[in-house]
């Protein structure tokens, strides 16, 4: 593939108004019948030929202004069609194409999901449905009929409204819908098939009605119920919070099985992964429950965020991605613990991007040049680029955003923007430049974050140095400070927060306790401090970066205890855990007695005692960090197996000291009453199951009797999986036995048994990637399933560092078969699949051998996909 760029941005050179689709729905052949009115672009090139994208299609035919073209005409290619000679004013083009819905493996275009047809076009599904200028700034009107067999599809459906829908001859029949916002092709959806739907529906702001529904397999219906609350929930926010109405009569979501990402927000018609729609107390998880309600109000923001206003290219993605994900991550804050969901978020983009943004794939949250656009679906797009809109909001404070937010809607509605547009409503609304902010989504790398402290006891004053510098990532050797918001506060010996005088810094500096730190370093002195205070810096995680070092562990233990911010006393547990695990490292690397950790053990014994007032921030601050956590942390020549003994001997010593503690809190919470999936109630659940692995960790005998009852007994998945993945790390014949009985009780159920496949697949043990092979003919798995590939392969290769490292290379063995068998398949999987050895320059240099000699092997393909090929070849970088 060719190397796209930003700076080689152009206008199209036509612009499509209309486009009328006529789709007639057949398993091998549907045809297509594409009726476009164009017209030159008076910003594109005068005089410029009409160029338009096809990906793999077969054209039958082509009319201009109703006159049929000759071959002489055009010139037609699977991948393109080019017409040299077009009128200068206004004219139709007819295009009629053949697809094979069922060859059609690699989920982009329209392609068959069980018995349905369903489509995904962004980023460029599009062009494998017909020829067409398939980029985000041409903005079409669109009125589909959609055709097909009455029995095989009773259900038709496309963006927009509905307009009629009739029988025709031979058991077909056909619908109409009309789209009347314009829209980019990569919106456009369309659906058919034999689904079952729960219905509802919403009175919006101004008292329009809304009649939603939700599309599944029939007999699923019920287990949309939580999708359709946390759909009207989500529509209730946006009018709420962003004064957002919804503005169509209808509003649509099919669940299907077979889907490369999580779901996406075609205008009127989501398509989702059924994983993000379908939940029942018997299935689905209390993760489950809020990845659906995150995933719901995603896309359903998107229809003001992306939709409404769409991207110039696809170099804007976070212009929609990040903003989107800002206002999720928002809504659930509301919906649920706003401290939880900042942990867990923060948490998310440390496992996911801190690594992007720290290996050979790093790139800007707006990147510069691309060779697969799937491939830019990333971590640092997304979730980075959500953290920049926060920082945004910290930085110009809550009613300035929201004016800045209602000038973007007002000014940019019907367009397709840039990151500039966007920014300059903000701009205007704060009275700010905010040239060197916007350095964010043009420097790709995460800063580090310093701060240092002096106290002067005869001055009373304290000094607090904040230094940042970003190390160079692949193509940008050369870093320069960004505009950091460092929220903070200080605290006096007895726990107290300090009240802020200091001549070093503005006066809203000092009242919001936020420090703007634009150069590479500045120092604040503080007047009047008593004695030396504790610094509580990156106060909810207000920018995306590194804090460098943690603060001693004196400091950390009174920050856990006294810090009103809770994001940061969680903040001090993880620290003071990671120093605890580091020191058992070191210790085992000289073959040192194991170091203990008395001063944390008695900072979680209170924890634990405290843990009622908040049983889901307690349990998160007990968790340790995971091995995949202490990786990253680690940064160089990381020994997973040296950090998995590391951190279980630290659990077993927690567990020995605390166990007697955790036994009454678990007993207690076993008694809850009917399951309900409400944030408080997944918070005692929560706990329930940290005390239980508390136990079994001092006390493995007692942990895998109660985990064994509790299986049993379970009248919910989230304690039935909880008891499940404790009996999985014990091991033994109880595991065994637990994961037979699972399959018993659960075969049949998809979405269930991958839960079941991810569990067996994150055992840490060397054995584990005989069990992957093992599984991998289970008649259950399927390579063609994305849902399967990612719970079996990609938990197996992202979430279980001691097996898929294994010294031997056999997991390294197994990605890379999997990933050549897959590629010709589904490309966009298989490349996804493949960026788990992003990190691999961290590992010791014996694995970081082995896995080098792979991803030449793959790199090394004759015919290898774009998208495998980019992602092997910037690894190797
Ligand atoms: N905007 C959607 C992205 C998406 C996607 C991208 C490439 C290939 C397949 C895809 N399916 C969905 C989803 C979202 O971010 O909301
Ligand atoms: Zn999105």
């Amino acid at each position: 593939n060719v190397a796209v760029r930003l700076v080689d941005y152009r206008p199209a050179d036509f612009l499509i108004d209309a486009v009328a689709l006529d789709i007639s729905l057949d398993r091998t052949a549907s045809k297509v019948v594409a009726t476009l009115s164009l017209r030159r672009n008076p910003k594109g090139a005068p005089g410029a030929p009409l160029s338009l994208d096809g990906d793999d299609l077969t054209l039958v035919g082509v009319k201009l202004d109703g006159r049929p073209l000759g071959p002489q005409d055009y010139t037609a290619a699977p991948d393109h069609l080019l017409l040299e000679k077009v009128p200068d004013g206004p004219f139709t083009l007819e295009i009629e194409t053949r697809v094979d819905p069922s060859a059609n493996t690699q989920l982009s275009g329209l392609y068959r999901s069980g018995s349905a047809y369903c489509t995904q076009c962004e980023a460029e599904g599009f062009r494998r449905i017909t020829y067409f200028l398939d980029r985000p700034d041409v903005l079409s009107v669109y009125t589909t009929r959609v055709e097909g067999d009455k029995g095989e599809a009773p259900i038709l459906l496309s963006n927009g409204n509905p307009v009629k829908s009739g029988n025709l001859p031979d058991g077909r029949h056909y619908a109409v819908w009309r789209d009347p916002f314009p829209k980019p092709s990569y919106l456009f959806a369309l659906v058919g098939g034999d689904l079952g739907a729960l219905r509802d529906s919403f009175t919006t702001m101004s008292g329009r009605k809304i009649d939603l529904a939700i599309y599944v397999e029939h007999g699923k219906e019920a287990r949309a119920t939580y999708a359709m609350d946390a759909l009207k929930r989500s529509m209730r926010w946006d009018e709420e919070k962003f004064g957002r109405e919804y503005d169509l009569d209808v509003f649509n979501i099919v669940a299907v099985s077979d889907f490369n990402m999580g779901a996406m927000e075609n205008k009127g018609l989501n398509i989702f992964n059924d994983k993000y729609v379908l939940a029942s107390p018997e299935t689905a998880t209390d993760g489950d429950y809020a990845g659906i309600e995150g995933v719901i109000a995603h896309e359903y923001f998107h229809n003001w965020t992306g939709n409404r206003i769409t991207c110039r290219d696809w170099f804007q993605l976070c212009l929609k991605e990040g903003l989107t994900v800002f206002r999720d991550q928002e809504f659930s804050a509301d919906m649920r613990s706003r401290a939880v969901e900042r942990i867990g978020d923060v948490r998310g983009l440390r496992l996911a991007q801190f690594p992007e943004d720290g290996g050979p794939l790093a790139h800007p949250v707006r990147p510069e040049v691309y060779h697969e656009i799937n491939n830019f679906y990333t971590a640092t797009v997304y979730e980075k680029g959500a953290e920049i809109v926060r920082m945004l909001r910290t930085l110009i404070g809550d009613e300035t955003f929201r004016r800045g937010m209602d000038i973007y809607f007002e000014r940019f509605d019907g367009t397709a923007a840039t990151v500039e547009d966007y920014l300059s409503c903000f701009a205007e609304a704060s009275g700010r430049d905010l040239s060197h902010f916007a350095l964010w989504y043009s420097q790709a790398g995460t800063p580090i974050l310093s701060t240092e402290g002096a106290y002067d006891p005869q001055a009373k004053t304290f000094s607090l140095t904040l230094k940042q510098h970003t190390p160079p990532t692949p193509g940008q050797s050369e870093k320069k400070p960004l505009v950091v918001p460092v929220a903070f506060a200080l605290f006096g010996e007895n726990g107290e927060k300090l009240e802020l005088a200091s001549p070093d810094a503005r006066a809203d500096e000092l009242a919001r306790g936020l420090i703007e730190l634009t150069d590479a370093e500045r120092k604040i002195t503080f007047a009047g401090v008593a004695s030396r205070p504790v610094v509580s810096a990156l106060r909810g995680f207000s920018a995306p970066v590194r804090l460098e070092p943690a603060p001693e562990s004196a400091d950390l233990e009174k920050l856990l205890a006294c810090d009103d911010d809770p994001f940061n006393r969680w903040q001090a547990a993880q620290s003071l855990a990671l120093r605890a695990i580091f020191a058992r490292v070191d210790a085992a690397k000289k073959g040192a007695q194991t170091p203990q950790a008395p001063g944390f053990i008695g900072a979680l014994r209170t924890i634990l005692a405290g843990a009622d007032a908040d049983p889901a921030f307690a349990a998160q601050a007990l968790s340790l960090p995971s091995e995949i956590d202490l990786a990253r942390e680690a940064g160089h020549d990381v020994d997973p197996d040296v950090l998995f003994s590391a951190r279980y001997g630290l659990r077993e010593e927690i567990g020995r000291a605390l166990g007697a503690d955790a036994e009454p809190i678990y007993r207690r919470l076993s008694d809850a009453g009917p399951y309900s999936p409400d944030a408080a109630s997944a918070g005692r659940r929560m706990l329930k199951a940290l005390a239980l692995d508390l136990v079994a960790a001092g006390d493995p005998e007692k942990g895998s009797a109660l985990a064994r009852s509790q299986f049993a007994a379970a009248g919910n998945m989230t304690d039935r999986l909880g008891a499940l993945t404790l009996l999985a790390l014990l091991g033994g014949e109880a595991r065994e036995a637990a994961f037979a009985a699972f399959y018993e009780q659960y075969k049949g159920d998809a979405l269930v048994l991958d839960k079941w496949f991810s569990l067996q697949a994150t055992i840490p043990e060397p054995a584990t990637t005989k069990r992957v092979v093992d599984l991998m003919r289970h008649p259950d798995f399927s390579l063609t399933n994305p849902n399967r590939v990612r719970s079996l392969i990609g938990a197996f290769s992202n979430a279980n560092l001691t097996g898929f490292h294994a010294l031997d290379g056999s997991g390294y063995d197994l990605l890379t078969r999997i990933v050549l068998e897959l590629d010709p398949k589904n490309p966009q999987l298989a490349a996804r699949l493949l960026s788990a050895l992003r990190s691999w320059r961290t590992l010791e240099p014996r694995r970081r051998g082995l896995i080098e000699e792979r991803l030449r092997h793959i790199a090394a393909q004759g015919n290898l996909s774009p998208d495998t090929k980019d992602i092997a070849t910037r690894a190797l970088s």
